[in-house]
């Protein structure tokens, strides 16, 4: 067992500062395992240990600036290893000497084609990126016809351990890109040509085809700590990031890139709560997170794999208008979307016989209104379905998140759809089992005013077991309703009518109320649709039974 320090290598800079650490005391590490991120003002660069054992101290803290042979961490090796980039106990802190310049800055120092910028086109090569290896394109910084000054930053490559912003080495404006995201990339390739202000005096720039990925696709970049140096390359030219387009360049170092990718998180939408923006890997988990809780806003494009409908330019047909969304539109929308993706549905439909209910309604006009309410078939709709509900408990019940359980609900909340003018809102009415027939109307005649008012509060719109979208004032014969996930149930009703019903010796004249009920059938099969469509059916053609 012994104790030794990992110590920065050459990074091809002065001095980098440290912005994240990739490992912490008491971790077990390998060779080329990452310690922590050093970033310079034109790369960031992870830097790999040249020990394999336990992380017994870190050296240094979170933006502390580190230059060529300051000691990182403290590693407990199982064998004593020497290194030249090893050093013993005691540590050495001081961090500020630079090593001196790099090859690598040296190189960059110099135009990279070596070629005096004159007034013309100019051909924009790729310097020494401190590696043979090809380096693959992630980004691209600018588009032709942006302006650009000396030390923009035109593209980032990356290899597997460092990222690097390649300056621009002139100023002008972007004539041609030669490369395209995905490429991979040597010194003196063609980045591009530039426009650089003056008269034309030297020939164009050779034409060249965007260069696409090419296999090898991968490059292979040096991982021990004598190669590492090299792949983090860092520009003399000044800093300058506000060009047009470099607000779209996304800073991340490699890690956070790879997790990204991993997880198809399209890191331009993530921000960056790092120094000076930059992304971390929490960022990455509470955009993840953000995007889980907030299915909507995922949802009103495309759900998994499902092809996106294409954009349609409808100005070209005639004239048009168009108009946002209410907050309450864009949520349906995504809630029905939601359910329409989720729950496979089934629907069955049937007729109530409500010819002695609507009798019943009508007998007690003169006493709804002298009690200040009205009594419509919704109240009594609302009393059928809790007693179906209670009766045919899966009808009561929700499916588990993981889809492992049921969870039954012993409790009779129910919605009632209420069209508004500011979109669909459903508030709930509690147990709605305990619940007179009066004491239900006047909680539809609230609450729908609540909801016409904008007035209703969240918790009046929560905790519904299942769901009544009455039609029935509007007109239609019948509809689909869409279960209003996670219930597992919901009731249409359509206008009801007077038909003429066989009973069973000459036709009569029955008033007749088309339902039609919806469920998710991973949860409720056919028969148990069924039973619940007859019990609710059976309750309102014959509405003693409702007492019972
Ligand atoms: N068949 C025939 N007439 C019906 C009926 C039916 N199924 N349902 C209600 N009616 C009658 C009522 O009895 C009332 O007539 P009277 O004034 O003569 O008594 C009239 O239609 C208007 O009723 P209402 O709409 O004021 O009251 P309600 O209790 O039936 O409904 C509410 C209340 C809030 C559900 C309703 O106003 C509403 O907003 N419905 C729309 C729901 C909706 O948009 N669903 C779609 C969801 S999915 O897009």
């Amino acid at each position: 067992m012994a104790k030794q320090q990992v110590i920065v290598p050459d990074i091809g800079a002065d001095a980098a500062e440290v912005i994240e650490w990739m490992v912490q005391v008491g971790d077990e590490i390998a060779v080329d395992d990452s310690l922590l991120v050093l970033e310079s003002d034109k790369a960031s660069m992870e830097v790999p240990s040249t020990l394999a054992g336990t992380v017994v101290e870190l050296l240094v803290n979170i933006g502390d600036s580190l230059s060529e042979g300051a000691a990182i961490v403290l590693v407990e090796t199982a064998d004593a290893i020497e290194p030249a980039q090893i050093r013993e106990e005691p540590p050495e802190t001081n961090q500020a000497e630079a090593a001196g310049q790099s090859e690598a800055q040296e190189a960059l120092a110099e135009a990279p084609n070596n070629q005096p910028v004159s007034a013309g086109k100019h051909s924009v090569l790729v310097p020494d990126i401190g590696t043979d290896d090809a380096v693959e394109v992630i980004e691209l910084s600018v588009s032709v016809g942006d302006e650009v000054e000396e030390g923009d930053t035109l593209l980032v490559l990356e290899s597997d351990k460092a990222s690097m912003e390649i300056p621009s080495d002139a100023s002008g404006r972007v004539l041609e890109i030669a490369v395209a995201v995905g490429a991979s990339l040597k010194q003196g390739d063609l980045i591009g040509v530039l426009e650089v202000a003056g008269h034309v005096d030297t020939p164009p720039a050779p034409a060249q085809e965007p260069k696409q990925e090419a296999p090898p696709p991968a490059p292979a970049v040096p991982k021990s700590v004598s190669e590492q140096p090299k792949t983090a390359p860092v520009a003399k030219a000044p800093v300058a990031r506000a060009t047009a387009s470099s607000s779209e360049v996304v800073y991340a170092g490699p890690a956070v890139r790879k997790l990204a990718r991993e997880f198809s998180i399209p890191l331009e939408q993530v921000s960056g709560s790092g120094p000076r923006g930059r992304i971390l890997k929490e960022d990455l988990h509470t955009f993840v997170q953000q995007r889980l809780s907030k299915p909507e806003a995922a949802t009103v494009s495309v759900g998994a794999g499902i092809p996106a409908v294409p954009a349609a330019d409808f100005s070209q047909f005639g004239s048009v208008r168009e108009e946002a969304l209410s907050k309450i539109g864009k949520v349906t929308a995504a809630n029905m979307q939601r359910s329409w993706l989720n729950v496979p549905h089934v629907t069955q439909y049937d007729d109530a016989d409500v010819t002695d209910l609507e009798a019943f309604r009508a007998s007690l006009k003169d006493e709804a209104a002298r009690k200040g309410t009205k009594l419509t078939p919704l109240p009594f709709l609302l009393k059928a379905c809790a007693v179906g509900l209670k009766d045919n408990p899966k009808f009561n019940s929700s499916l588990s998140a993981d889809g492992e359980s049921i969870i039954y609900k012993e409790y009779v909340h129910i919605g009632f759809a209420v069209d508004t003018p500011a979109g669909l809102l459903v508030p709930v009415i509690r147990d709605v089992d305990k619940k007179g027939l009066w004491e239900l109307a006047e909680e539809v005649l609230e609450l729908a005013a609540l909801a016409r008012d904008k007035k209703l509060k969240p918790a009046q719109m929560q905790g519904a077991c299942f769901t009544i979208s009455s039609l029935g004032a509007l007109g239609g014969k019948g509809f689909t309703p869409i279960v209003n996930a996670p219930e597992v149930g919901i009731l249409g009703v359509s206008k009801s009518s007077v038909q003429p019903v066989w009973d069973g010796s000459s036709f009569v004249p029955r008033t007749m109320l088309p339902l039609s009920v919806s469920y998710d059938h991973r949860v409720i099969n056919g028969a148990d649709g069924g039973r619940f469509m007859n019990q609710v059916v059976a309750l309102l053609s014959d509405i003693r039974r409702l007492t019972l």
